[in-house]
């Protein structure tokens, strides 16, 4: 197989990966793989006698024994499972096996999934050793079989130390890394709580990426500003109020962090086109698609100074743009006003379409007619049909709209709008 090939084969089975089914879905982002499968190799081997896998051979190697051949692969990027002849102790390191193809009967082969095996028996080598071993493997090219040659692949784990992570320790190292989604375990010490996957992974960029962190078990945040800026976006369970608690998404990395998301729109998934009950008490996946409810972000905005950012997904010709609207200051009035907007202090790079002709506006849903139009309904229009602070005839933007079609944000409609995020942050 030529290196293009082999290219093209890699970034499929990526792909592929990519799509597995989420094991992890309660702490994980729904794309996040390293966060769904950290240390996945943690079961009994399981061999496949009488069968081998004859394309995306990696490398073959001659007289080592199974477990050595197992330790090839742990250490060879992109290694996936291995063919091995016990009688001629031949050992082939293999890539993904193609979704067309399937394993081929050989008599006296043993086919095995690496991630099938055990890893504290498999890897007790050390690590310094085989760091110094590995050019020569590459540099070498005793076998028939093309030589990894290109760079990127090259690097299999991370070289830096795993970073320390506050108020944790490790408990499980181990030891060498691959560069698919293996890492470190960890525990938070006395006093703290671990939120998210507590695992430090060396990522598929040869990186190490913390999925957790540890806070202090009285910690109650009244909203993602009150996370420390360490940990990680994903899901946190925030107390609004004395004796209420709510879970949020934390975004942690835009603008520095410590954004709560009040809205999320990905990929259409879920249907917003729902009554003034379900935009009361939020609906939808907190991971993915969701509005997190017109009473809970009453609570907060009205707790404290909260400010709005507006996060816009655009597609042209295939092509991703993203772009924000900032406002300094927003707000919602309770039930007993409609929820109605109270939004200023526009800065951003997509344009302000919320201040006019929103602003003031009270909410109106397709059970809920709180617009200015007379005996019509702008949120079951068919040019709306959501949820919004509308006003009469027109809007300017309906985030809240049919996905693919009614979004709409100032001159960015329809189609080409493809996600939107919108988050506060209480002013300090
Ligand atoms: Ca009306």
């Amino acid at each position: 197989m030529n290196l293009s090939n082999r290219a093209i084969t890699v970034f499929v089975y990526v792909i592929l990966a990519k799509h597995c089914e989420s094991v992890m879905i309660d702490v994980c982002d729904r794309d996040d793989l390293e966060c769904q499968h950290p240390n996945k190799i943690d079961k009994t081997g399981h061999l496949e006698t009488g069968k081998s896998q004859q394309d995306n051979i990696l490398r073959r190697t001659t007289r080592v024994s199974m477990l050595e051949c197992i330790k090839e692969c742990f250490v060879t990027s992109q290694c996936m499972a291995v063919n091995y002849r016990k009688n001629w102790k031949l050992c082939d390191l293999l890539a993904e096996l193609p979704p067309e193809k399937n394993l081929r009967n050989e008599l006296g082969s043993i086919y095995t999934k690496v991630s099938t095996w055990n890893k504290t028996g498999i890897l007790m080598v050390n690590s310094q050793k085989l760091q110094s071993n590995m050019h020569s493997q590459f540099i070498c090219n005793s076998s028939r079989m093309p030589m990894v040659t290109f760079r990127p692949f090259l690097t299999f784990y991370c070289s830096d130390p795993a970073p320390e992570i506050p108020n944790a320790t490790c408990i499980e190292e181990f030891g060498l890394y691959r560069s698919r989604g293996v890492g470190n375990q960890f525990k938070c010490n006395k006093g703290f709580k671990v939120i998210g996957n507590p695992f430090v992974v060396c990522n598929e960029d040869v990186e190490w990426k913390i999925l957790f962190c540890c806070i202090e078990n009285t910690l109650k945040p009244i909203d993602c500003g009150d996370i420390p800026a360490q940990c990680s976006s994903g899901v946190y369970t925030i107390y609004p109020t004395t004796g209420s608690s709510l879970d949020v998404y934390c975004d942690m990395v835009t603008e520095s962090g410590g954004w709560t998301v009040i809205q999320r729109r990905i990929n259409g998934t879920v249907d917003f086109y729902r009554n003034w009950a379900a935009y009361e008490y939020g609906f939808g996946n907190k991971k993915h698609e969701f509005w997190l409810g017109n009473k809970n972000i009453h609570t907060l905005t009205s707790s404290g100074d909260y400010g709005l950012y507006i996060e816009l997904e655009r597609f042209i010709w295939e092509t991703s743009f993203l772009s924000f609207a900032r406002y300094s200051s927003f707000k919602i009035d309770d039930t007993n006003s409609d929820y109605e907007l109270h939004v200023d202090g526009y800065s951003g790079t997509a344009g302000d379409a919320l201040t006019d002709p929103h602003n003031g506006k009270k909410f109106s849903t397709q059970d809920r007619d709180n617009d200015l139009l007379l005996s019509r309904n702008m949120a079951t229009e068919e040019f709306a049909y959501g949820a919004w602070w509308y006003n009469s005839y027109w809007y300017n933007s309906n985030l809240n709209g049919k996905y693919g079609s009614t979004i709409k944000w100032g001159w960015y409609s329809g189609r080409i709008l493809k996600s939107t995020k919108m988050m506060i942050k209480r002013r300090h």
